[in-house]
């Protein structure tokens, strides 16, 4: 246990790589075109660094959305060299997100492999000598069933291999050094935090916590102050703070700087977002979320969204008058929370999954993984102002023991990392709920007559009497079994719809019928008394399974149709409907 907890501490501070520049810390970036190499069919396991290239490949991206490789299954080989002016005592490989499977090499010396996808890792290098260097990686993107595995074939979302989010380099200069700074609110009101130091020894990587006693600490540019720290962390007020919200999404600066232990920098936001008497509260006051679901891809790139295209999205999710998004189904990028803080949206963050079943939940492994990832996405967005909610497992099966379980190991993880966010997850499970005793609110999925109540949407009213009955009884169920102080809201409703198709009464799939459908289940959302957020489902049309999955007649193209604006960012009638209804005099 104790090795677990020293590991856990080091690959988490290992992970930081967030809104922190250390003057310290060089970065590197290793984005570019790489040398690359495909194995068709080939695992992990079987590759070399040494490969033969046959081909180029460009970091951040997904090779299997590139000619040649597109769709393919197998293992894709990378390669790239970087010359060092100078030797270092210590580096890490940073990766932001990567898929399916990961294994990595330096010079030929193998540095560190990783199933989890999505989440912004590390690899540490040692002692690195002035001169070139050669960087290697191995990324499988095959699909199989298997308990041990993060992402499985039948999830909602497409499987693709490659860098998401870029590769960098992180150079440390002194034996000891501070890596990063944490910054966590204590009290809003009077603009208290703790700044916690992510101090390494280069050699290994460990941590080195109170090495530094003393540091000089300045807010915004602000003459510094010198600050003594107990075991890492020290606690005082930000000078003249202004509180971010959606709002006004105001931002602050701190820098630490010790002798001999070089000096860091962070952005963070003072603000405060809890549960309790039935609502969430932000800074002290109730806050209705309402947003959108949103897959962190699209249609040319995948999940290698870029700045622009993240920004873009926030944009179209800001003009519908919404507050907060969800990023189903994984872990954001360090990135989008960035441009979160800076747009001011809420955001809902969770580990990857999709309707996980008992047998992975009960595989060590897997179990392994998952708790490594909620530490890892919780610890690495704390200075994220924007990141208010921490989640996990999709729709897992929460009537099982071992999901029960499971959840309340994930519960656990999540809240030691003292981030003061709320955790929970999305259900779809109502009445034989086992698993949501520990959370901190109450989140469901419901699809009344699309996925539920068949047939019940003949008739404008049989379709607005059903979606409002369904959500009200489902809402009932959470209120007389979790009484009055758990906040519930829905985590996803929606339903298909073709762009450009139309049809005067509205059938399926249409534009009208999804507008008229979503009119129905937001407005039930904003007017009831107990729920306190709706996530429509989805922000836009988004890849899913490929030729397989769990229901191949209903994602036509290999795409899930469910978004209010298409794949290429159209916007649908449904946009103007929910627009209509999250402009700010509706609750
Ligand atoms: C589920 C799931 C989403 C998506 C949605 C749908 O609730 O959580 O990921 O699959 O249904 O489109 O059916």
């Amino acid at each position: 246990m104790k090795n677990l907890k020293k590991t856990r501490v080091m690959l988490a501070c290992a992970v930081l790589a967030l809104a922190c520049t250390a003057r310290g810390v060089e970065t590197m970036c290793l984005d570019g075109l790489w040398e690359f190499a495909f194995a068709e069919g080939k695992s992990l396991a079987e590759a070399k660094p040494d490969f033969a290239a046959t081909d180029r490949m460009p970091v951040p991206g997904c090779y299997d959305l590139v000619p040649g490789y597109y769709m393919k299954r197998g293992t894709g080989l990378y390669r790239r060299e970087f010359t060092l002016a100078r030797g270092v005592p210590g580096a890490r490989v940073r990766v932001k997100g990567m898929g399916l499977r990961m294994k990595l090499w330096l010079d030929g010396r193998e540095i560190g492999t990783s199933k989890l996808v999505f989440a912004d890792l590390e690899f540490q290098t040692g002692p690195l000598a002035v001169g070139r260097h050669t960087l290697a990686a191995a990324l499988d993107n095959r699909l199989f069933n298997a308990n041990n595995e993060m992402f499985q074939p039948y999830y909602d979302y497409v499987a693709s291999g490659g860098f998401y989010h870029g590769v960098e380099l992180r150079l440390q200069q002194l034996p000891v050094e501070i890596d990063r700074v944490l910054v966590r609110n204590r009290d809003y009101k009077t603009g208290r935090v703790e700044l916690e130091l992510c101090v390494r020894n280069a050699a290994d990587g460990t941590s080195a916590a109170d090495a530094v006693r003393e540091a000089q600490v300045s807010f915004d540019g602000d003459a510094p102050a010198t600050v003594r720290f107990t075991n890492g962390r020290a606690e005082m007020s930000v000078p003249n703070f202004r509180l971010w919200s959606p709002e006004t999404p105001h931002l602050h600066f701190v820098r630490v700087a010790a002798e001999g232990f070089g000096a860091v920098e962070a952005r963070f936001g003072v603000r405060q977002f809890t549960c309790g008497k039935g609502k969430f509260w932000l800074n002290g006051s109730p806050v209705f979320l309402k947003g959108v679901n949103r897959h962190d891809s699209d249609y040319a790139n995948g999940y290698a969204t870029s700045r622009i295209s993240m920004w873009r999205d926030l944009k179209l999710i800001k003009g519908l008058g919404a507050n907060f998004v969800r990023t189903s189904h994984y872990p954001p990028s360090d990135e989008f929370l960035s441009l979160c803080d800076e747009i001011g949206l809420l955001v809902w963050q969770e580990c990857i999954g999709w309707q996980n079943n008992p047998a992975q939940m009960s595989n060590p492994e897997f179990i392994a993984l998952q708790l490594e990832q909620a530490h890892l996405m919780a610890r690495s967005t704390i200075n994220h102002p924007s990141a208010v909610i921490d989640a996990f497992l999709n729709e897992f099966k929460s009537t099982s023991r071992e999901g029960r379980d499971l959840a309340a190991k994930m519960v656990d993880a999540l809240h030691s990392e003292d981030t003061g966010r709320p955790v929970s997850y999305a259900t779809c499970r109502y009445v034989k709920e086992l698993a949501n005793d520990k959370t901190d609110f109450i989140a469901f999925n419901l699809y009344p007559s699309w996925h539920q109540e068949i047939g019940t949407a003949t008739t404008h009213e049989s379709l607005s009497s059903t979606v409002r009955r369904r959500f009200r009884e489902v809402a009932q169920v959470y209120r007389d079994r979790f009484g009055p102080d758990k906040p519930i809201m829905i985590g996803e409703t929606g339903c298909y719809s073709f762009y450009g198709q139309h049809d005067p009464e509205g059938a399926q799939w249409s534009e009208e019928f999804q507008a008229e459908y979503l009119s129905n289940s937001v407005d039930f959302a904003i007017k009831d008394k107990d729920i306190q957020g709706v996530a429509v489902w989805q922000f836009c049309d988004s890849r899913s399974y490929f030729r397989g999955g769990s229901d191949i007649r209903t994602r036509p193209l290999g795409c899930n149709m469910a978004g209010l604006f298409d794949i290429h960012r159209r916007e649908k009638l449904a946009a103007k409907a929910v627009r209509k209804l999250f402009t700010p005099s509706a609750k």
